[in-house]
């Protein structure tokens, strides 16, 4: 199930930071502060927005970091998409942010690429094929709901990894490698939880 995407460049309002969106084209979403659960592998982890960069590299041509604000400068993009964890809860949340696959073109991605693998502040990974990135429109958001993500939530992006449970929504990104191993297991992977992750495919198994 597609979701819009909605452009937000060009000649559009430019949205000020302001409180958080409770309710988008008649659909409700869920709170940023209170619907979430906090189960992550090493608790809410604190980025500081000044020194933190983005690592993209791996095979591809132009391997770079990027700072907050060089990531905040590509062209923006909303959607409202469910999170589900495994655990049984899941949050609608309208999200904002680029498309992954700007960064890919920005890097040039080698043809022996087929694998992406995503790390985080708190050691924890996942990884996805190439080409998902593209079917599927896949954002890296740095707003939920009209707000900047929050510390606890993700800061400073989230991804939004449409359809899968919400083990592949990788947040604290960090680095963005493009790999030729598709057998690259993440840390929930590695521990038995299934590799494509798709909510409507099993929870566990290879
Ligand atoms: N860096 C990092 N990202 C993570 C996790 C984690 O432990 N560390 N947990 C995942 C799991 S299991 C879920 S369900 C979602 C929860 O999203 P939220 O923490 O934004 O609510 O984050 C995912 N992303
Ligand atoms: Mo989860």
């Amino acid at each position: 199930m597609a979701t819009a995407l909605v452009g937000c460049g060009g000649n559009e309002p430019v949205q000020l930071e302001g409180v958080e969106v409770r309710e988008y084209q008649g659909k409700d979403l869920s709170s940023v502060a209170t619907d979430f659960v906090e189960n992550t592998i090493k608790g809410p982890q604190y980025i500081d927005r000044d020194s933190y960069r983005l690592e993209v590299g791996g095979l591809v041509e132009r391997p770079r970091q990027y700072t907050y604000d060089e990531v905040l400068d590509h062209q923006s993009y909303s959607k409202v998409s469910q999170l589900m964890c495994v655990e049984g809860w899941s949050v609608d949340i309208l999200w904002e942010g680029m498309l992954v696959r700007d960064l890919f073109n920005e890097a040039g991605v080698k043809p022996e690429a087929n694998t992406v693998v995503l790390y985080a502040v708190d050691g924890y990974s996942t990884s996805f094929p190439l080409s998902w990135f593209y079917d599927k429109d896949i954002i890296m958001a740095w707003k939920m709901n009209g707000i900047t993500i929050p510390p606890e939530r993700g800061f400073p992006f989230h991804l939004v990894a449409e359809d899968k449970w919400g083990y592949k929504w990788i947040k604290w990104i960090t680095k963005i490698e493009l790999s030729n191993d598709p057998n690259f297991r993440g840390y929930w992977e590695s521990r038995g939880y299934n590799q494509d992750g798709a909510r409507t495919g099993p929870k566990v198994g290879p």
